[in-house]
């Protein structure tokens, strides 16, 4: 890993995150007069121009209703969102088409899973086993599943630097353990998981694995077929991509066990009042009218993606991870940093003692920084590290090291405004 000092270098040679920035022309923004300085991607990301043009094009020149159309618009349209499931599958490199399914997003799918995954398999006295770092995304919907099913939560503990307690996650797997839930990276914590080995372990005793990759996806280049996970979910708005749209990629011999999650328009073959036959994978589980547009958006954010040398500037958002929490830890004698796990990548949630994080928000945003603050749903890390809320910057493609030194810059103002 190379040292944080030197990621201006690689900034300067390998990439232009220059002309990356150039490609998000809401960079451009002033906020209360200052030009944005957006730390909030784990929320959002921004959209490239390429995204932007693609949604206003479709609208422009193809809207249609996709499937059965016999015109024309329709066949471009169907052409379209059936080709942005091929670039999400050579993405994520899944196997086949049929494994991919297009979602609301991270929620959506993992509420599809909890739902129908948990009718097929779940009942009385089995468990669910998550972390204590998840999102609540990755919580609610198990806890709906147990309060009908009878079934039992299991939470993996996490160390002090909020890591996940390995140990203590093999003692959870038990003969009654049916699924195993788990965050790739943590949203609040920046902690990357081990998810190919939690799925090993797992595996070994033939329990499948789901992981949440609502933040894996934006920050680490995701191999399905590697990790062997048998559902990876994610949102497309987190990648650089529309809102409203997500996946769900599962292995193809579990979804075809699972019974729909929703009845509708497209999910079937055939329907009569007497009984219904299902449509085939993947649209078994796509009822009703798309976010057709948010699917084909989704796709050229993932052209972006591709045309970008994602490895050196997962490295660079690395490096600027390390910068930042150098920086912030020299700077401030106050500040306590939540999440300090040996793999982690670019999202710094921290405390300042004495003042409240609502209050820090406030006071960057008048500089023109965009941070979060709060429990970023994860109202048990919060308990955990016996926080209330805290403030997080998180980092994206775009971001610069000039940016930190001008948030640390405003975090001091923020002394001075609170002594
Ligand atoms: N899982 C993780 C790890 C997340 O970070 C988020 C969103 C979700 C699930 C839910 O994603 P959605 O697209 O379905 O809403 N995280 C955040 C965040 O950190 N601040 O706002 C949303």
């Amino acid at each position: 890993m190379r040292r944080a000092t030197e990621s201006k270098d690689i900034m300067e040679t390998t990439l232009n995150i220059k002309k990356i920035r150039e490609d998000f022309p809401i960079l451009q923004t002033l906020v209360h007069n200052k030009p944005l300085v957006y730390f909030d991607n784990a929320a959002t990301t921004h959209k490239p121009k390429a995204v932007i043009d693609k949604v206003a094009e479709y609208y422009l020149e193809t809207n249609s209703n996709i499937h059965r159309g016999v015109h024309l618009l329709s066949q471009k349209a169907t052409s379209e969102y059936e080709a942005a499931r091929e670039k999400v599958l050579k993405f994520i490199n899944a196997k086949k088409l049929s494994e991919i399914i297009f979602t609301k997003g991270t929620t959506d799918s993992i509420n599809l899973v909890a739902s129908s995954f948990g009718r097929a398999f779940i009942k009385e006295g089995d468990e669910i086993l998550i972390s204590y770092m998840e999102h609540h995304s990755n919580i609610v919907p198990w806890q709906i599943l147990c309060e009908t099913t009878g079934a039992k939560l299991k939470v993996i503990p996490i160390n002090d630097d909020g890591e996940l307690i390995m140990e203590e996650y093999e003692k959870l797997l038990s003969p009654r353990t049916k699924l195993v839930s788990i965050v790739h990276i943590s949203n609040s914590l920046g902690t990357i998981n081990p998810v190919k080995k939690i799925a090993e372990i797992a595996h070994e005793k033939d329990i499948p694995v789901l992981i949440d990759g609502a933040q894996g996806i934006q920050h680490s280049k995701v191999d399905v077929q590697d990790l062997d996970c048998d559902f990876y979910v994610f949102s497309g708005h987190k990648l650089y991509g529309p809102t409203g749209v997500g996946v769900l990629y599962g292995k193809q011999r579990l979804l075809e066990q699972m019974p729909p999650y929703q009845g509708g328009g497209d999910m079937i073959s055939k329907v009569t009042f007497e009984k219904t036959k299902y449509n085939t994978l993947p649209y078994k589980f796509e009822a009703g009218t798309p976010n057709i547009v948010g699917v084909i958006g989704l796709g050229t954010a993932i052209d972006y993606m591709n045309g970008l040398d994602t490895e050196n500037l997962f490295n660079y958002e690395h490096e600027l991870s390390e910068y930042a929490h150098e920086k912030f830890r020299n700077s401030f004698p106050g500040l306590t940093i939540i999440g300090n796990a040996k793999e982690k990548t670019g999202i710094i949630s921290f405390i300042l003692e004495g003042i409240h994080p609502h209050d820090i928000g406030t006071i960057l945003d008048f500089e023109g920084i965009a941070i979060r603050t709060g429990h970023h749903c994860t109202q048990p890390v919060m308990d955990r590290f016996g926080v209330p809320a805290t403030a997080r910057l998180s980092l994206g493609i775009y971001n610069t090291r000039e940016e930190i030194d001008y948030a640390v810059n405003s975090i001091k103002k923020v002394y001075e405004v609170f002594g």
